[in-house]
Order: C-alpha cells, then structure tokens, then sequence
C-alpha cells in the first residue's frame, strides 16, 4: 500500500475525532467546483449513457421496508426494469429486486416467517449476521425443492446491525444471489433505534439509506450474463439497490448510509471523487467503539459498513461521486439540493466492545485453491469440527492464493485480531464485531471467536460464491 494513503487515513482520523463537524471537511471545497473535471478518468457502464457522451443517470431506488412477522418471501422469476426501455428477467423475492428490507428488534421473536421457492430449482433462505438457531439458518441441508416451503421462527437477540439474507443452496447460490436473490435486514436495538432523539444523534427517516452495491454485466436486449466458473464472476457495471447509473438528491444535511457488498466476487475500494472522508461509526457487527474518519473503504462480498456524510456544507447544484476506485467505477452520485442546512455528526466514543481475549483452542483453516478448505471440497453430510459452546478461541485463515476469500462464519460474530502478509494490518471497518473478513492472497488472518448464543449445526466458508458453490465450505457443530 502506497504510504501516502496511509498518511492520509491517519490525518484524516485524527481530525475526526478532534472534532465530527470536520470530519468531512474534505467534501466541502472539491465540491463546490466541477466535478465531472475528473470523468476522464472514469468508466461509465456504457448502458447507462445517453445520447451525444452525456451521462443519463437513474433516480437511486429504495427497497420497501417490511417487518418480519408472518413475512411470505417468495422466491421466483420476473421481470425488472433494470436497465431503461428493457425489461429484465430476474429472479427475485416477492417480485422486488433487491428483496425488501426487512427491520426487526433485537429481543423480538417472529413466528411465521415464511420462504416460498417458486424457482426451479433448490433454494433455502440464509439471514446474513442474524445468529438464530440452526433449524432457522438456512444451512444448505434445509433446502426445499421448487414448489416446497420452508417456515421460520426468528428469535433475534443481538446488537442492532445492517443484516442481509439471501439464498444457500449447495452449489448454486452464485446464480441465486447474481439474478437478483437478496435483501436487507435491519436490526434495531435499544441504542440504534432507527427513531430520532437516539443516542447518539445518528440519521433517521429519509436520511438513513440501505445501499446495496453489486456489480453485473448485461446483454444487448437487457438480460443478465453470466457464468459460474471458480474464479469468480465479475459484472462490467455497478448496481445500487438494483438501479444502474443511480443519483440520490440529499438535503444539506447529514446522512447514514447502510452499505452492504453484495456482488459476487468483487472486493470494492469506496471513495468519495474529492477525497472527503466517510464518518465510519459501524460494521457487520453494529456501532463500532468510536467514530473514524476513513479516506477509502474496502470492501469484500458479504461485508457491510455504516457511514455518515455531511452535506451541509455543499452549495445546492453540487454532486458528490461515490466511486469504486479499484474499477474505476462512479457508484452513486449525491446531487445537493437547495435546502436549510441541519444535522451534527456524532464525534468520539460510540458503542462499548467487550474485546474477546485468552482463547484456549487455536484452529487453523487453508484457503486452498478455489475449492477447498483445509485440502477439503465440502461434504454436506460430514461435521469437520466441533466447537465448544461459550468458548473462546483463535480461528486463523491462511490462504496460499486465488483470493479474493472473504471467509464468513454462521452462529457467531468474531473480533478481528491481527493479518499478517499481504495488506499486513488491521484496518478500521474491521474493528468491533464481524462475520465476514478479507483473507487476501498471502495473507493470514486471526479472528477470536466465541459461540454465545446457539448449540447446533453451522457452517464457515468463502463468500466469493463461485469458491462457495465449488465447495469451499465446511460444515461444524457447536456443542
Ligand atoms: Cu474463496
């Protein structure tokens, strides 16, 4: 890594915490001039340009929120207008693409919920981050065949955090998940209530946006490509809650932005066009401990992060890009519209983290190739490990290439503590409470793991899904 990115990541923190109101100072005089200066050196999806070179961009979609209780998903084909004057065909949950945005209570236990697999193929329904009993996990042992049911009862007891569910069916989740199958999942707790008047000030309402960012790649007459091969589909365009080419208008205030990596394979490097910093202040896990002022954000399949921007001190008629720098995508453009400025962005300590410490089991897992674990293709029917339950230990992941691997564990959230080779650090997203975590090629990561809150069958594996669906998983058992 380039040693003036580090620099800056470390002068940007540091006046984030001096002080949340310049935290995003960077926004504010790379703003006010012309942006588009910098679309020389960007790659529009070319489906998203209009006539004579302009960019024609889609008004951001937002999935409709719905409560769990007696919640019907049904998973079917479709069609979505995706890509403007054509139609797509898409297999999605309850004809939404993404799938609404489930928001539910820690504490609250709802009975009833219920996924319908109208495809023709088996699916199961996985909740990304909740940790719920087995039978509710959506092990890909549970799937039902088309036409089958298979019914839930989700007790949620953990801190409130941007969740996401899709499906986990042996060696065809890549394709379930790619044409259109997932959406988010909210949890609420008694500190992030989503509810203005919360602790610690953060958005709500209009101001609080599920973003998820996924890439894809279509054909002339608007239909997906794609194909499953190990190494990994990457589309050739970015999608943000399903919309191609997306603005969002922001009032000058400050917003929060749930953002989730819901691509196939494709590890993201966010940025902002001017070098303003994000507000970083949660991850997979929920709040993080404090806020941090971060420069870039990378980000693997399966990973979420919690950000705030401030917007008050744009002049109205101003854009801000959210780019991917690695591809040199533009993501989202935030256009400024005319309006009263309002709204502080927290600064200093958030959430308390009771750090995980004294493992007394040390395991070690290989990242072998695109298909195995430990020198093993997943066996749905074996147990490769038992863990004691309330125990802590230090997983650590190795891989010896083929990365991408982001490694996503059932049943339990896990602390980062240390990555060794390759990026060779830790790095702020990563801090708190995770459930996925980048082992990039050469590196080897530790994570302190402890299994709190169910006995019972769960799995690990790499959630670059063409690794998973080739069988890079491994079933074990809390006990
Ligand atoms: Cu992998």
């Amino acid at each position: 890594m380039a040693r003036s990115r580090i620099d800056r990541r470390d002068f940007v923190r540091t006046i984030a915490v001096a002080g949340g109101s310049l935290a995003v100072a960077g926004l504010v005089p790379a703003c006010t001039g012309d942006a588009s200066h910098d679309h020389a050196l960007m790659t529009e999806p070319t489906l998203a340009r209009g006539g004579g070179g302009a960019v024609t961009r889609n008004p951001l979609r937002t999935p409709p929120a719905v409560a769990p209780s007696g919640l019907t998903l049904r998973a079917a084909p479709g069609t979505a207008s995706i890509i403007p004057g054509k139609s797509t065909t898409t297999w999605m949950y309850n004809g939404q693409f993404p799938g609404p945005t489930i928001v539910a209570e820690s504490g609250g236990e709802y009975p009833g919920v219920t996924f319908q697999n109208g495809l023709t193929q088996d699916s199961i329904i996985h909740w990304h981050g909740l940790l719920v009993d087995s039978p509710n996990d959506g092990h890909p042992r549970q799937v039902v065949p088309p036409g089958g049911t298979y019914g839930y009862t989700l007790r949620v007891a953990q801190r409130a955090a941007l969740n996401w569910y899709h499906p986990h069916p042996h060696m065809m989740t890549g394709e379930q998940v790619y044409r259109g199958l997932a959406g988010a999942f909210i949890v609420r707790d008694g500190v992030d209530t989503g509810l203005a008047g919360n602790a610690f000030g953060l958005p709500v309402g209009e101001y609080e946006v599920p973003l998820i960012i996924r890439d894809a790649s279509f054909d002339s007459r608007g239909n997906f490509q794609f194909s499953n091969k190990s190494s990994g589909f990457w589309g050739n365009m970015p999608l943000v809650n399903g919309t191609v080419g997306p603005y969002l208008d922001v009032q000058k205030g400050v917003y929060r932005f749930r953002m989730l990596n819901g691509c196939n394979a494709r590890v993201l490097r966010l940025a902002l066009n001017n070098g303003g910093a994000f507000t970083l202040i949660g991850n997979d896990g929920g709040l993080l401990d404090q806020v941090y002022g971060v420069s870039e954000i990378v980000a693997a399949p399966g990973e979420r992060f919690d950000v705030l921007l401030d917007f008050q001190g744009l002049s109205a008629g101003a854009t801000v890009m959210l780019r991917d720098l690695d591809a040199k995508w533009d993501v989202l453009e935030f256009r400024v519209i005319d309006s009263t400025p309002s709204g502080s962005l927290p600064s200093g300590s958030l959430s308390t983290i009771a750090a995980l410490s004294n493992p007394v089991t040390n395991r070690r897992f290989t990242f072998d190739g695109m298909t195995r674990i430990n020198g093993k293709v997943y066996d749905i029917n074996a147990i490769e490990f038992q863990v004691p339950f309330d125990t802590t230990e230090r997983w650590t992941f190795v891989t010896n290439g083929n990365g991408p691997h982001p490694v996503h564990v059932h049943g339990a959230a896990f602390q980062v503590e240390a990555r060794r080779g390759g990026r060779g650090r830790t790095f702020e997203w990563e801090r708190g409470w995770k459930d996925t975590v980048l082992v990039h090629d050469g590196e080897t990561v530790d994570v302190l793991i402890r299994f709190t809150a169910h006995r019972g069958l769960y799995i690990m594996h790499c959630h670059q899904l063409a690794h998973e669906d080739a069988g890079m998983m491994a079933n074990f058992e809390v006990v």
